[in-house]
């Protein structure tokens, strides 16, 4: 459960039947498997998780594909859609050596069935083929709104767990009541997952969690989680780094930055974590556009709100968006806008409505304080 003990009161969770709470897990996906595999024959099982995967997104599959060859004797395939740009993702993938297959080059007919971990149906970010059903989903954000969830059907195993830190510390749980030993592969993608999405557990940690921590750390290959810690960084990311800053002001609690275009949409969540980190920045907003699509990061210190609702408000119904504790993301799409710059100072305006006046004493409310002259 949520062992949070610094935040207000969070909203009503929106809870749709999740697992039967006198069933373990395992034991439901276990019966689940059994009920469904008689009707699956040659056909594989597909793992999937949101666009441009992060850590913990690969962190869970892989844990995924190690419980269901392990303890269910299946051979799933994954697939991913959307570049990794983030070079710590990007490090993980290579040394950890993960092979996925392209998904928009999948025959959807080869596969008896979805598993989607780190997401769920109905999400913007996450495409779905056409024709397996989602069997299984494994996932610590919010589940989508109402009508989004009424377009869904629920799948039969749906193990959303809001408290938790982590995705991959879930699956690390049916691995652990398994009785699954950790290789060493295993071990340094679960404890890559953890860390990201939990900040080495300084974030929204449980005790599974921390189990899933401890537990994989002691298996993981260190030397491969230095590598992948801190990679090599391309020249591009000192540009953008420069373009953020200069182009960042400070409103009172809030430090945004909406980057225009940008080469790597990573960033953009990149810089939100960055910004937060600046003394009584309460929460940080970045975005820029990139392929298509407006990228946005909302970060917060829980004291002061949580993520989502300021990420709500900041888009006012444009986009689709998701988040859970500090942390939410979301995306436009820029066809359905009138370009970037006046989606940019919609989203400006609207975030600095949420500012409380007396925060801007001191700032021009207008123009907001430039990071370099802050005393
Ligand atoms: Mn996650």
């Amino acid at each position: 459960m949520d062992a949070r003990s610094n935040t207000q009161a969070r909203p009503a969770p929106l809870v749709r039947a999740s697992l039967p709470p006198d069933v373990a897990p395992l034991e439901h996906l276990r019966a689940v498997l059994e009920t469904l595999r008689p009707e699956w024959g040659e056909r594989r099982p597909l793992l999937l998780t949101h666009r441009s995967p992060d850590p913990d997104a690969l962190g869970a599959l892989a844990a995924l594909d190690f419980l269901l060859r392990r303890e269910f004797g299946l051979d799933p395939e994954t697939a991913t859609s959307g570049k990794i740009f983030r070079a710590e993702n990007q490090a993980m993938v290579q040394e950890l050596g993960l092979e996925f297959r392209d998904y928009d080059t999948l025959d959807a007919s080869e596969y008896a069935g979805v598993f989607l971990v780190d997401t769920q149906p109905g999400f913007g970010h996450t495409p779905l083929p056409d024709g397996p059903p989602v069997v299984g989903v494994f996932d610590h954000h919010r589940p989508p709104s109402d009508e989004a969830r009424a377009a869904v059907a629920t799948p039969p195993h749906y193990d959303v767990r809001l408290g938790v830190g982590a995705t991959s510390s879930i699956l690390y749980g049916y691995l652990a009541d398994a009785g699954i030993e950790l290789d060493p592969q295993t071990a340094t993608a679960i404890c890559c997952g953890v860390r990201f999405d939990t900040a080495d557990l300084s974030l929204d940690v449980t005790e599974l969690d921390t189990t899933a921590y401890y537990e994989s750390f002691r298996r993981a290959d260190r030397r491969m989680l230095a590598r992948i810690s801190r990679p090599l960084l391309p020249q591009s990311y000192y540009q953008e780094l420069q373009r953020s800053l200069s182009r960042a002001r400070r409103h009172g609690p809030l430090v945004f930055a909406l980057l225009g275009d940008v080469k790597n949409p990573e960033s953009v969540a990149e810089m939100a974590d960055f910004f937060l980190r600046m003394e009584d920045c309460r929460w940080s907003l970045v975005g820029g556009a990139f392929d298509g699509n407006y990228h946005l990061s909302v970060r917060t210190d829980l004291a002061y709100s949580e993520a989502y609702p300021l990420m709500e408000q900041v888009l006012d119904g444009e986009g689709s968006f998701g988040g859970r504790g500090t942390v939410a993301g979301g995306q436009v799409h820029l066809t359905d806008v009138d370009g970037v710059p006046a989606l940019e100072r919609r989203l400006r305006a609207r975030a600095l409505r949420l500012v409380a006046p007396e925060h801007l004493k001191g700032s021009d409310p207008k123009r907001g304080t430039r990071l370099t002259r802050l005393p």
